[in-house]
């Protein structure tokens, strides 16, 4: 569907380093639509709800720790096949073992300041869009001829 949305979050390390506009630029240039923006600082009761599948992992408090230690960016991408394709934009968990020309590979070399999330499945980005966007996205209609054939 070429409406298919994922959720991918600017970090703070991110933010911090000055890589929103590169970061946007390139989901923008792939051709997916920025549905839905904001900066943000991030309550703890919110960090620990988007990772809850890792609260039993040893990394799980420091990386709660990271990402609220500073202000983030939450988008929402739309377009066909945003998940899979957003995931290969952002890059292997491990920046170190990211591919050079994604956004860990390009940017990154420590797994606990990766710089970016993205959603890892269909199901998880709805979670995860609810979670961030609790009002909801405004209505908006993307001009996609140019972009789908
Ligand atoms: O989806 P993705 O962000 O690529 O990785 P996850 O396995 O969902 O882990 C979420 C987040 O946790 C990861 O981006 C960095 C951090 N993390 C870590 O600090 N140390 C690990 N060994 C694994 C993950
Ligand atoms: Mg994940």
């Amino acid at each position: 569907a070429n409406n298919e949305q994922t959720f991918i979050m600017i970090k703070p390390d991110g933010v911090a380093r000055g890589l929103v506009g590169e970061i946007i630029k390139r989901f923008e240039a792939k051709g997916y639509y920025l549905r839905a923006l904001k900066m943000m600082n991030v309550p703890k009761e919110l960090a620990e709800e988007h990772y809850v599948d890792l609260a039993s992992k040893p990394f799980y408090p420091g990386l709660v720790n990271y990402i609220v230690s500073g202000p983030v960016v939450a988008t929402v991408w739309e377009g066909k096949g945003v998940v899979v394709t957003g995931r290969k934009l952002v890059g292997a968990t491990n920046p170190l073992a990211s591919e050079p020309g994604s956004i860990r590979g390009d940017y990154a070399i420590d797994v606990g300041r990766n710089i970016i999330h993205g959603s890892d499945a269909v199901e998880s980005a709805k979670r995860e869009i609810a979670l961030w966007f609790p009002d909801g996205l405004a209505d908006n209609k993307p001009s996609t001829q140019w972009i789908y054939e």
